[in-house]
C-alpha cells in the first residue's frame, strides 16, 4: 500500500558551523561558532521516534564519508595539502538535509506507473556540489526495486536543489497528485538555487502529464529575505497547502491554477501581517512536516523556534482555535540543525510508495533507532570547534564513527561513490 515514508539523513559525525552557504541566514550567523555533532544527531533520531510515534513509516539516509577525498582528488588535492576553504567543503555534513537528495514522483502521478528519484546536483554551493554520487549510490540501494527509476542528477549548470523545491497536491497518497516546481530567477542579493530548467528536466524524465506539472515561481522578495528553499516559506500535504502569503511571485494565478486541478485543494496562508517573512524565516513554520498522523490528524512538526516567536506561536494557536486544516501541532528540537538553516523539513527526504518495496535496510522502528543513537553516543564527537576543521585527529574520529554506524547497520562497502 502506498504510504508516506519519511527518509531522514542520519547527522554527520563531521557536522560543524563553517558558514558555507550566503542567503541561509542562519548558517551566515552561526558561522564560526561550536558545532556539537552528538547532540545534533541525537536530536535527529528525536525528531525521527515522534514520526513513530505519529503512526508514520520511517527511513533514513546515512552520512556521506567525510571528508569527501574523492572530491579532493578530483581537484588535484587532498585532505592535508588543500587549501582552508576546500577542507570546509570537504568536510561538511550537508548530507544530512535529505529534502536536498533528490525530487520524487510516486508511482500514481507518472506514465509508467514506477516511483521516480532523480539525485538533486546541488551545483549552486560547491561543498553540497560533490554530494550527489554517494546520495545517487544510497538511492539505488534502496530504491532498488524493479518499481522504482533511479535517475542521475540534471547536468550543470542548471541548478537542481531537490524535494526541498518541489510539493505535491493529492486527495490521498496513493490517488494521481498535483506536482508543483518552484524555481528562482537570479538577480537578487543572494543566488537562486533552483533553476526552471532543471526543474522541467526532471518532470520529464519523471513521466509526469504537463497538465498535472506546474512550474511556479518563487518570489525574489522571499529569496531575499533568506528563503534560500521553497520549503522555507510552504510546505504541503495530501489537499493541503500551507504557505506564507509572499512565498510566491505570482501567488493569485498559482492558486488558481491548483484550484483549477484539484477542487478539493485547501490554501492555507499566512498573511504577511500576521507573520512577517522575516519572523516566518527566522522561525522555520513553513520549514515543518506536515503529515497525516495515524489518527488522521493533519499534524505540523515544527521546530522548537517556532514556539519561541510570538507571532508564530500566536498563529498556530488561533488555527487551531478556528478548527483550520491543520489540527495538531508537535514541537521537535534541532536546534544544531536549525542553526545551519535546517528545519525538520529540511531533514527528510518524503517518498509515498509501499515500503514493502524499500531495502529494509533503509527502514527504522525505535529499536533499530536504539541501536544507531548508542553508535552515536559512543563514536560522535562532543563538539567541533571551527578551527579544528583540519585536525587530523579529529578527521580520524570522524572516520571511525562513520564505520561503527555503516558495520551497525549492515552497509559496509555499499554506498561508497
Ligand atoms: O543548503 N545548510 C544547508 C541547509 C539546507 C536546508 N534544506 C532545506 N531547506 N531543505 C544549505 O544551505 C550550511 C553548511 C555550512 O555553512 O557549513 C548548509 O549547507
Amino acid at each position: 500500500m502506498i504510504q508516506e515514508i519519511n527518509f531522514d539523513g542520519i547527522v554527520g559525525p563531521s557536522h560543524n558551523y563553517a558558514g558555507l552557504s550566503p542567503g541561509n541566514l542562519a548558517a551566515t550567523r552561526n558561522a564560526g561558532a561550536t558545532a556539537h555533532p552528538r547532540a545534533a544527531a541525537l536530536q535527529g533520531i528525536a525528531k525521527m521516534r515522534a514520526n513513530l510515534a505519529l503512526g508514520l513509516a520511517q527511513g533514513i539516509l546515512l552520512p556521506h564519508p567525510r571528508p569527501d577525498d574523492a572530491w579532493l582528488a578530483a581537484l588535484h588535492t587532498d585532505y592535508v595539502a588543500a587549501p582552508a576553504h576546500l577542507k570546509a567543503r570537504a568536510f561538511s555534513a550537508s548530507p544530512m538535509w535529505a529534502a536536498n537528495a533528490a525530487t520524487v514522483s510516486p508511482a500514481p502521478d507518472t506514465a509508467d506507473g514506477h516511483c521516480h528519484l532523480t539525485v538533486a546536483n546541488l551545483v549552486t554551493m560547491p561543498h553540497r556540489s560533490h554530494e550527489w554520487p554517494v546520495t545517487l549510490a544510497q538511492l539505488r540501494l534502496a530504491f532498488a526495486h524493479e518499481r522504482f527509476a533511479v535517475h542521475p542528477p540534471i547536468p550543470a549548470p542548471f541548478g537542481d536543489e531537490g524535494a526541498a523545491n518541489h510539493m505535491r497536491l493529492c486527495a490521498g497518497h496513493d490517488t494521481p497528485g498535483i506536482e508543483v516546481f518552484v524555481y528562482g530567477e537570479a538577480g537578487g542579493p543572494f543566488p537562486a538555487r533552483q533553476h526552471r530548467e532543471a526543474s522541467e528536466a526532471v518532470a520529464r524524465a519523471h513521466r509526469l502529464s504537463p497538465a498535472r506539472t506546474l512550474f511556479v515561481q518563487q518570489s525574489a522578495e522571499a529569496i531575499a529575505a533568506g528563503a534560500f528553499h521553497n520549503d522555507v516559506v510552504a510546505v504541503a500535504n495530501e489537499r493541503i497547502l500551507f504557505a506564507h502569503e509572499l512565498a510566491f511571485a505570482d501567488r493569485d494565478a498559482f492558486y488558481a491554477d491548483l484550484r483549477r486541478l484539484l477542487p478539493e485543494v485547501e490554501i492555507v496562508e499566512v498573511p504577511a501581517g500576521r507573520v512577517s517573512l522575516a519572523d516566518a524565516i527566522q522561525s522555520y513554520l513553513f520549514n515543518a512536516q506536515l503529515v497525516t498522523a495515524a489518527s488522521g490528524a493533519q499534524t505540523l512538526i515544527v521546530p522548537a523556534e517556532a514556539r519561541e516567536s510570538e507571532p508564530v506561536w500566536s498563529w498556530l494557536q488561533d488555527h487551531l482555535a478556528g478548527r483550520g486544516p491543520i489540527r495538531a501541532v508537535e514541537v521537535v528540537d534541532v536546534r544544531e540543525s536549525m542553526a545551519n538553516g535546517g528545519g525538520p523539513a529540511c531533514l527528510r527526504l518524503r517518498v509515498a510508495c509501499d515500503p514493502a518495496l524499500v531495502d529494509p535496510r533503509f527502514l527504522v522502528d525505535h529499536a533499530k533507532l536504539d541501536r544507531i543513537a548508542d553508535v552515536i553516543a559512543t563514536y560522535w564527537p562532543e563538539a567541533i570547534a571551527f578551527d579544528a576543521i583540519g585536525d587530523p585527529a579529529l578527521v580520524a574520529q570522524v572516520g571511525r564513527a562513520h564505520d561503527a554506524l555503516l558495520a551497525a547497520l549492515d552497509l559496509v562497502g555499499l554506498i561508497n561513490s
